[in-house]
C-alpha cells in the first residue's frame, strides 16, 4: 500500500534552496531489473548549516561518499521521501550510488522501460525516482553523464547536448559520454538507451553554424519521421526569423516512444516524443495528425529558449513556459498554414487556426475554470504538480500570453519578448519577471500606462464576462458601448487580504455593422482616426466609449478575433447573427454568429426532447446554413468550421442543469434534419471537394477533406438515400487515412450497424500491426453512439487492450468517458461504476494518468438530479479506496468539497 498522503504547497511558501549544485556528473549501469546510478554532485553550501535534503522516491541507497570518505551512517537518514545530511562543509563533493529498477516501473516516470529500450521522463517530479536530487527547477547545473549498458541489446545510448565519445568495454557491454553545455534544472533531463533506427539532416542556423537534426524511432520506422524532421527544421528556420533565437547545441535530437504520459518532453537536446506525434504517413495518419505534429515538434522545439533558457523559479510558475511556449506553437502553425497561400486565402486559414485554438478553449478550458479544478494560470497550492498540467496553465496562459501581444503590438511584444531574454537569460524566474519585462517595453511606448491591472490574469481564476450595451442617438449619430465586467466563480483561492474579485484589464476588440451588413469607419469621439475594427481597453468594472458619426443603429460584431479569453454578454436577435453570419468581416466573429445561432437552436431543442416535446428545427435556422454552404466565397476550411455544430461540452456550460443524454439527441437531430433538408447543398459539397492526385496534409486540399467529410457524414446523419454506399465505396478506395477514417467514423455513427460492423472489422485486419491506427479503431467505438457500457467492457476484454500503454487507455477508457455522452451517462450510473473501476485499476499502475481520467466527474454536480446521485457514489467509492495515489485524491476530494 502506498504511503502518499495530502500535503498542500503554497506558492507564498517558496524559498530558495541551501545549497548550490555546480556539477552533476552522471553515470548508469543500465540493467531493465536494478539499474545503478552513480552521481557525483559538486556542492556550494550557501546558508550556514543548513542541512541537505536530497528528494529520493522508490530507490535503494548503496553508498554515500563525501569528499571520497564513506560518510558513517548516523551522519544521514533516509526515508521513502528524502535523503538528509547534516553537517556538511561549505564545499565537498558528494558521491551517491543507488539502485532503481526500470522494468516495474509503470508509472512512466523517471527511468522506465518501453518495448526493450530505456527512456526516462523527469518532469515535473521525475528525477527523484532515477537518482537522490534537490529535485526543484531552481537548482541548475552543469551536467555529464555516462552511460553503460550491453551493445547487442542497447547500441543506441543518447543523453543532453554532445556526445563526447563512445567506446567498447569487456562482456559485451559498451558506454557512451554525453556533456551539455548549458547549465539545467534537472526536470530537463534525459537518457534513451536501446535499439532504434534514426533519419538526420544538417541545417545551417542564420549565424551560419551547421545543426545536425536527428529523429530517432523503432528500426522500420524511420520512414515514418520525415514530416517530424521536416517539422523540426522549420521550427528552427521559424524561432529565428519570428524571434532572432538560434538553437544553442551542436546537435538536436528527438527520440520517439510507445509509451509516454503526455504528448512530448522538451529535455535539452534529446526530446522525447510519443510516438504519436512523431510517425506519419499518409496511409496511416489524418491531416489532424499531421497538423499536431508539427504543433508539438515546434511546441518542444520552442521550450528551449522559452522554458529551458530561461526556465521556471518553481512549479507554481509553470504557466510562464507553457503558456507562452503554446503561445508560440499557436503562432507558428498558422505561420507555416498562411505560408505559400494567396493573402485571401492566408487569412481564412489564420482565421481557421484562431477558431480550433479557441474550440479547444472553450470545451476544456472554460469548464475547468468553472468547476472544482478552478485555479490561476499561476495556481496558488496543489497537491501533486502533476495535476496542473492543465488546459488553463496552457490554453489560458497562452490567451494571456497573446493579449499581452495585442496591448503592446507585435513589434513592442517582439521587443518585450528579447528585454526578458537579455534580463534573464541563465536564470530560473517567475510570471512576475515575464510581466516586469513586457511592461518596461509597453511603458516606454505608452506613456502613463502599466500592466498593474492586467497582471491579475496570473491571479484569479474563472471566465470573466463582458456584458455589453449598446446605445444608438439618431440625433447625435452617435454610438455609446459600455461593457461591464464581473466574475462569478465563487470559492476560487485568493491572496491573504485580497478582495473577493478584481476588475481585470481586458483588451476588446470592436466593429460595427449597418443594417445591410457594410463595415462602418469607427472613429472615437474625440479622435480622428477611422477604422475597421477599435480594441477596447476595459479595465474598470464598467467603461462607456462613444463613436461618432453614425446615422443609424448598427449591429455590433463584438470580442473580434477573440481578443480575450471571456464570455461575451449580448442580447442579439436572431436577425442580427444572421446578418452577422453573413457579412462580418471579421472570419471570427463571423464564425462566432454561426456558433450562437446554433447553440440557440441545440439548447431549444434540449429543452424539448427532456420534456417529451417533438422536435422540429427552424426553417430560418435551416435558411442560414443553406445560405453558408452555397456562399461561393469562403474556402473549404473555413466552411467547415462554420457548419460544425458547437460541441456537446461548450453547450453544457450553458444550461443549467446538464442533461447530456437529451442534449447528444438534439444535437444529433439538428445535424440529421440537416442533412436531411440540405441533400443537394451537402452533396454538391461531397462532389466539388474531391482531392485527387498526390495526398499533401497543406491546408487547402485538408480543408476540402475535411468539408467533404463532413458533408458525406451530415448526408448519412440524415439517413439520405445513397449517402452509405457513397462511405463504403469511400472507406474502400481511400487513399488516404483522412477519408478512410473520415467514411469509417460517418459509419459507425450514423451507419447501419453491419455496415459499421464489416468496415471495422476490415479496418482492424488491414492496421493490426500498427498501434496508433489500433487506438483510432478503439477511439472510434468507444465514441460511437451504439456503444454502452457493455459494448465497452467487450473491447476491455480484446487481446489488444491493455491499461498499461497511456495511449490504448486514452483511446477506448477515456474516450467512452469523456467523449460519449450516451453511453457513459445512460440512466442507472453503469458508466459511472465503470469509470471508477478503471480510475483505480490504473491508479495501481500510473497515477497521473489515472488523475487526468478522474476528472472526467469534475462536473457532476451540474447534472440532473438522476445522475447526480450516482455520480457522486462512484466518487465517494474512489476516495475511499485505500491506497489511493496523492494524485487522485486531490481530484476526487476536491469535486467532492
Ligand atoms: N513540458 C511538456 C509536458 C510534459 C509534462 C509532464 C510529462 O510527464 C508526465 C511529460 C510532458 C510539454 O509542455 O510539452
Ligand atoms: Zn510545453
Amino acid at each position: 500500500m502506498r504511503t502518499d498522503s495530502p500535503v498542500t504547497i503554497s506558492r507564498q511558501d517558496y524559498r530558495p534552496y541551501p545549497f548550490e549544485i555546480e556539477s552533476v556528473d552522471l553515470q548508469f549501469d543500465l540493467d531493465p531489473t536494478r539499474s545503478l546510478v552513480h552521481s557525483r554532485l559538486a556542492l556550494q553550501r550557501l546558508t550556514p548549516d543548513a542541512e541537505l535534503v536530497l528528494d529520493g522516491e522508490e530507490l535503494e541507497l548503496v553508498s554515500v561518499k563525501v569528499d571520497g570518505e564513506v560518510l558513517a551512517a548516523d551522519r544521514y537518514t533516509v526515508d521513502a521521501q528524502a535523503l538528509r545530511i547534516k553537517g556538511l562543509p561549505e564545499h565537498c563533493v558528494l558521491e551517491i550510488t543507488s539502485a532503481c529498477n526500470p522494468s516495474t516501473n509503470s508509472t512512466l516516470m523517471g527511468l522506465y522501460v518501453s518495448n526493450g529500450n530505456f527512456f526516462t521522463q523527469c518532469e515535473a517530479e521525475g528525477f527523484r525516482r532515477i537518482t537522490f536530487f534537490a529535485d526543484r527547477p531552481d537548482v541548475m547545473s552543469r551536467y555529464t553523464v555516462t552511460l553503460r549498458g550491453n551493445k547487442a541489446a542497447y547500441p543506441v545510448l543518447l543523453s543532453n547536448g554532445n556526445l563526447l565519445g563512445e567506446r567498447d568495454l569487456e562482456d559485451g557491454r559498451h558506454e557512451a559520454r554525453w556533456e551539455d553545455p548549458f547549465r539545467k534544472p534537472c526536470y530537463l533531463f534525459a537518457l534513451v538507451a536501446g535499439k532504434f533506427a534514426h533519419v538526420e539532416r544538417t541545417a545551417r542556423t542564420s549565424s551560419g553554424r551547421n545543426i545536425l537534426l536527428q529523429v530517432y524511432s523503432d528500426p522500420g520506422s524511420e520512414d515514418k519521421t520525415l514530416y517530424a524532421l521536416d517539422s523540426l527544421e522549420r521550427s528552427m528556420i521559424w524561432d529565428e526569423t519570428r524571434y532572432g533565437l538560434e538553437l544553442d547545441l551542436d546537435r538536436f535530437m528527438i527520440v520517439a516512444t510507445r509509451d509516454f504520459n503526455m504528448g512530448a518532453m522538451e529535455n535539452k537536446g534529446l526530446n522525447i516524443f510519443n510516438a504519436a506525434y512523431v510517425l506519419a504517413d499518409p496511409d496511416f495518419a489524418t491531416d489532424a495528425n499531421y497538423s499536431d505534429i508539427e504543433a508539438i515538434v515546434g511546441h518542444e522545439y520552442f521550450h528551449n529558449w522559452t522554458g529551458n533558457r530561461v526556465t521556471c523559479r518553481d512549479w507554481f510558475q509553470l504557466s510562464l513556459k507553457e503558456g507562452l511556449t503554446v503561445f508560440r506553437d499557436q503562432e507558428f502553425s498558422a505561420d507555416m498554414m498562411a505560408a505559400s497561400l494567396s493573402a485571401e486565402e492566408a487569412a481564412s486559414a489564420r482565421a481557421v487556426k484562431r477558431i480550433d485554438d479557441v474550440v479547444t478553449l472553450r470545451a476544456a478550458q472554460f469548464p475547468e475554470d468553472a468547476g472544482p479544478m478552478a485555479h490561476p494560470i499561476r495556481p496558488e497550492s496543489y497537491q501533486e504538480i502533476g495535476n496542473f498540467y492543465t488546459a488553463t496553465v496552457y490554453e489560458k496562459g497562452a490567451e494571456v500570453i497573446r493579449m499581452q501581444q495585442t496591448l503592446l503590438g507585435v513589434d513592442g511584444f517582439n521587443a518585450g519578448l528579447k528585454e526578458y531574454f537579455r534580463r534573464h537569460d541563465g536564470q530560473a524566474v517567475t510570471c512576475d519577471d515575464f510581466v516586469a519585462a513586457m511592461e518596461s517595453v509597453y511603458q516606454a511606448r505608452h506613456p502613463g500606462k502599466d500592466l498593474t491591472v492586467f497582471r491579475r490574469w496570473y491571479r484569479q481564476a474563472g471566465t470573466p464576462r463582458v456584458t455589453v450595451t449598446l446605445r444608438h442617438d439618431a440625433a447625435a449619430r452617435t454610438v455609446t458601448v459600455e461593457l461591464a465586467q464581473r466574475s462569478d466563480k465563487v470559492g476560487v483561492e485568493r491572496l491573504p487580504g485580497e478582495p473577493d474579485k478584481q476588475p481585470l484589464h481586458i483588451p476588446f476588440a470592436i466593429g460595427l455593422l449597418d443594417q445591410t451588413g457594410r463595415a462602418l469607419p469607427l472613429r472615437l469621439a474625440g479622435s480622428t482616426d477611422a477604422a475597421d475594427t477599435v480594441l477596447l481597453e476595459l479595465t474598470t468594472e464598467r467603461q462607456q466609449w462613444v463613436f461618432e458619426d453614425i446615422a443609424d443603429a448598427p449591429v455590433p460584431s463584438l470580442l473580434r478575433d477573440f481578443s480575450a479569453p471571456v464570455i461575451v454578454e449580448y442580447d442579439f436577435s436572431d436577425a442580427e447573427l444572421a446578418l452577422l453570419l453573413a457579412h462580418d468581416t471579421n472570419a471570427f466573429t463571423r464564425w462566432e454568429a454561426g456558433q450562437e445561432l446554433a447553440s440557440r437552436e441545440i439548447l431549444r431543442l434540449t429543452a424539448d426532447q427532456a420534456a417529451g416535446r417533438p422536435l422540429s428545427l427552424s426553417a430560418s435556422f435551416v435558411n442560414a446554413w443553406a445560405a453558408v454552404l452555397r456562399e461561393p466565397t469562403l474556402d473549404a476550411a473555413y466552411r467547415e468550421r462554420v457548419l460544425a455544430l458547437p460541441g456537446e461540452k461548450t453547450l453544457a456550460e450553458r444550461m443549467t442543469e446538464v442533461d447530456p443524454v437529451a442534449l447528444a439527441v438534439a444535437r444529433d437531430f439538428v445535424r440529421a434534419e440537416l442533412g436531411r433538408q440540405l441533400a443537394a447543398d451537402w452533396q454538391a459539397a461531397v462532389d466539388n471537394n474531391q482531392t485527387p492526385g498526390e495526398y499533401s496534409p497543406d491546408p487547402i486540399p485538408a480543408g476540402r477533406r475535411a468539408l467533404k467529410n463532413f458533408a458525406l457524414a451530415t448526408l448519412q446523419a440524415g439517413q439520405v438515400a445513397g449517402a452509405e454506399a457513397q462511405l463504403e465505396a469511400q472507406y474502400a478506395a481511400a487513399q488516404n487515412m483522412t477519408d478512410r477514417l473520415g467514411a469509417l467514423a460517418a459509419l459507425v455513427q450514423f451507419g447501419e450497424a453491419a455496415a459499421a460492423d464489416r468496415a471495422l472489422q476490415d479496418f482492424y485486419q488491414r492496421w493490426e500491426h500498427e498501434p496508433l491506427v489500433i487506438d483510432k479503431w478503439f477511439a472510434l467505438q468507444a465514441t460511437g453512439r451504439r456503444t454502452d457500457v457493455a459494448a465497452v467492457r467487450k473491447l476491455a476484454d480484446h487481446p489488444a487492450f491493455t491499461l498499461r500503454n497511456p495511449n490504448r487507455a486514452r483511446a477506448l477508457i477515456f474516450q467512452f468517458c469523456l467523449n460519449n455522452p450516451r453511453g457513459f451517462h445512460a440512466a442507472g450510473g453503469a458508466g459511472y461504476r465503470f469509470w471508477a473501476e478503471q480510475v483505480l485499476a490504473l491508479d495501481a499502475l500510473n497515477p497521473d494518468v489515472a488523475a487526468r481520467l478522474a476528472r472526467a466527474m469534475d462536473r457532476w454536480v451540474r447534472f440532473v438530479p438522476a445522475l447526480r446521485a450516482p455520480m457522486r457514489q462512484a466518487l465517494e467509492q474512489v476516495r475511499k479506496h485505500p491506497g489511493l495515489s496523492r494524485a487522485v485524491t486531490e481530484i476526487v476530494s476536491k469535486a467532492l468539497e
